[in-house]
């Protein structure tokens, strides 16, 4: 019998949805991420611990607001020489914690069920806002193969997601990404604007005044 208060991993969840009408190739995929959450935030938790999070400064020399890390053969990172994908955590010069199965295994499923077999992940961003934490409009153009899709997951606090278009200036629609929700896009929309608005205040049941948001690519 199950007794766990959410799905099991082989239950079907929700079908995918688009984020925004009329755009199929970006997929909001309800709480999918729920059913991997008792394996998944342990080994979060000792990711955080081996790779601590860090708030990076961008090329122009801001500090982000959003606390970094990654798991992964590959990081991204960002400081006074630019953008970029590193094997080394520059914080401790070692490699970045590996990614746990969990975390593939969750990326895996979510990019089958969104129509796109066989993505291999080779990078993991961890993203932590507390409140007032934002991300500016931008677009995921460090990776070298722009064929594979991202798959994004939410936990903690609510946000609001900015889902622009191909320019800067394109009014961008305003989606709430809950706990547990994955998005999963990629195809036309892979270079689209996108951003977070600041973070409200709140206390989550397992997280606390927090949104950490894992961010999966491959980067290689
Ligand atoms: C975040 N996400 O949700 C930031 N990028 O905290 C992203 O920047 C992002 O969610 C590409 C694809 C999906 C995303
Ligand atoms: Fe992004």
């Amino acid at each position: 019998m199950n007794l766990s208060l959410f799905a099991d991993e082989d239950q079907a969840p929700a079908a995918p949805a688009p984020l925004v009408p009329g755009s199929s190739a970006s997929l909001l995929l309800r709480a999918f991420a729920l059913p991997y959450l008792d394996e998944l935030l342990p080994a979060l938790h000792a990711i955080v611990l081996a790779a601590p999070l860090r708030h990076m400064a961008t090329p122009g020399g801001l500090r982000m607001s959003v606390a970094m890390s990654n798991c992964g053969a590959q990081g991204w990172i960002t400081d006074g020489r630019g953008y970029r994908y590193a094997r080394l955590d520059p914080a401790s010069g070692r490699p970045w914690p590996p990614m746990p199965p969990v975390f593939l295994r969750l990326a895996q499923q979510a990019a089958l069920a969104a129509g796109y077999p066989g993505f291999t992940p080779d990078a993991c961003l961890v993203n932590r806002y507390a409140p007032g934490a934002r991300m500016a409009l931008h677009q995921d153009r460090d990776e070298c193969d722009f064929t594979a899709p991202i798959v994004s997951v939410s936990l903690g606090l609510p946000a609001t997601f900015l889902f622009g278009g191909a320019e800067r200036a394109d009014k961008a629609a305003r989606i709430p990404l809950l706990h547990g929700d994955v998005v999963v896009w990629g195809g036309p929309d892979r270079l689209r604007f996108h951003g977070v608005a600041p973070l409200k205040e709140g206390e989550h049941a397992l997280l606390g005044a927090q949104r950490i948001n894992l961010t999966f690519r491959k980067a290689g």
